[in-house]
């Protein structure tokens, strides 16, 4: 029962994607009533019943059911039908460069299923055939490697949980562009289990120049060739060549057959459809990073190679575009991350920043992944403005939009980490707003 409390139900404007939350009177109320009666009253909710009488036998139950599905890859319930990656309109006409997010208001715990993890794609989806594809390691190394997949699988493996968010995650903000709902200010993220090869067992294999090799260059097989600079110190700690995503080979979109991760880095930098790894003595300056992925600061410059994502968190129950049906006891519900390593705290507030309590955080807290924190609410039908401001290991504190553009100002697109605020209205409508 307590799932229904915050259920999603379809919006009939599709994107928009508005969701209902039941209340209770109270937490205790909410538990008692749940054991005794086994049902609450959810007209309205997503699961508002054709009968409350639990004597009922439902008609399921009274024949037998659909036969094991015994081929074939199992989709989830038609009933979830509204859990979908949303395009934002207008934001990318171009379908072949083009993003597709995240739909965040709908996910339970930490990871991201392979089916919504949002796209980014510079040249559309290329098919890549896994017996063709190679991966070329050379440059500043004594032996230049040239690997087939089933070459990359006999390498010593490794399986971590990571999260890939793309620099321009909330860039829209920037200038108050308020987008409806967490799909859209926060869906460029996603946290999967990855498994492949260390970058630095295959720049072991091929021999790497410690001494001149400063940085390696990652080249994607796509039509854009998409290309980053990666430096040495990340190439030689924790980046992987990537071939598994949440216990099965990557999809399509997400790189198939073969992707870097940069963990911790903006989402360019984890290359997919990987087919060239150089290393070198400089950074290459590539169209990647000096035309797109700067920041332009007030004064006209602008900021290169700002990688590391910083620490950042969003509520996403309840989110934009949702509706509290009633007074009573609500879980508020997130995600925090930090580019950093580790999430140390998050704090939440009600009442747009002035008061801050601090969340539970879900085990377990994992260094550059998802982490789920939640917090306990009665909503008095007041006007409220919830927030949450994360801190990470490294003493980082999120901060707000005004700190931000008073050092960064309005034109960039790129790295805004700020603190996120949901107006919750008196009627229970749930809106995306900045406070001063
Ligand atoms: N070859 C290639 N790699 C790429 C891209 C691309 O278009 N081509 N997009 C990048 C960007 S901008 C991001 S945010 C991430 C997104 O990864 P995803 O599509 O798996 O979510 O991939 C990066 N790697
Ligand atoms: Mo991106």
């Amino acid at each position: 029962m307590k799932a229904m409390a915050g259920r999603v139900v379809p919006a009939p404007e599709g994107h928009l994607a508005a969701a209902q939350l039941r209340p209770s009177q109270s937490r205790r109320g909410f538990i008692r009533n749940s054991v005794t009666t086994g049902a609450l009253a959810v007209t309205g909710s997503a699961f508002a019943q054709a009968r409350t009488d639990p004597t009922l036998v439902p008609p399921w139950t009274r024949s037998l059911g659909a036969p094991v599905v015994t081929t074939g890859y199992g989709m989830p319930s038609k009933h979830e039908a509204n859990v979908q990656r949303r395009q934002s309109p207008g934001l990318t006409p171009q379908p072949q460069a083009s993003i597709s997010f995240t739909p965040l208001q709908n996910l339970f715990g930490i990871i991201t299923p392979s089916g919504v993890h949002f796209e980014r794609h510079h040249s559309g989806m290329p098919e890549v055939d896994p017996q063709q594809h190679r991966l070329m390691i050379h440059g500043l190394v004594k032996r230049p490697l040239m690997l087939t997949m089933d070459d990359i699988m006999r390498f010593p493996s490794v399986s971590r949980i990571h999260f890939i968010e793309c620099g321009a995650n909330g860039g829209m903000e920037w200038g108050n562009v308020a987008v409806p709902t967490v799909q859209y200010t926060h869906g460029m993220i996603a946290c999967s289990e990855f498994t492949g090869v260390l970058l630095s067992t295959l720049l072991d294999e091929a021999g790497v120049d410690r001494a001149q090799g400063k940085f390696v260059l990652a080249e994607g097989a796509d039509g854009s060739a998409l290309t980053r600079t990666i430096p040495i110190e990340f190439a030689l700690s924790d980046v992987m060549v990537v071939y598994g995503q949440n216990g099965e080979m990557l999809r399509p979109e997400n790189g198939y057959p073969l992707r870097l991760l940069v963990p911790g880095v903006q989402g360019v930098s984890s290359v997919k459809w990987l087919r060239r790894l150089e290393v070198g003595d400089k950074p290459w300056n590539t169209r990647e990073e000096s035309l797109h992925y700067i920041d332009l600061l007030p004064d006209g410059m602008h900021r290169q190679y700002s990688g590391v994502q910083e620490v950042k968190s969003v509520i996403t129950m309840p989110s934009g575009g949702q509706k509290l049906v009633g007074k009573g006891y609500y879980e508020i519900t997130g995600l925090a991350w930090s580019g950093r390593g580790k999430v140390k705290r998050v704090d939440v507030s009600v009442d747009g920043g002035r008061d801050w309590q601090t969340a539970r955080l879900q085990e377990p807290v994992l260094s550059k992944a998802l982490t789920r924190f939640r917090l306990d609410w009665n909503w008095d039908g007041a006007p409220a403005l919830l927030q949450s401001r994360a801190v990470d290991e490294t003493g980082h504190v999120q901060p707000n939009i005004h700190q931000l553009r008073a050092v960064r100002g309005v034109r960039s697109i790129y790295h805004n980490n700020a603190v996120q605020t949901w107006r919750v209205q008196p009627d229970g409508e749930v809106w995306n707003v900045q406070v001063a």
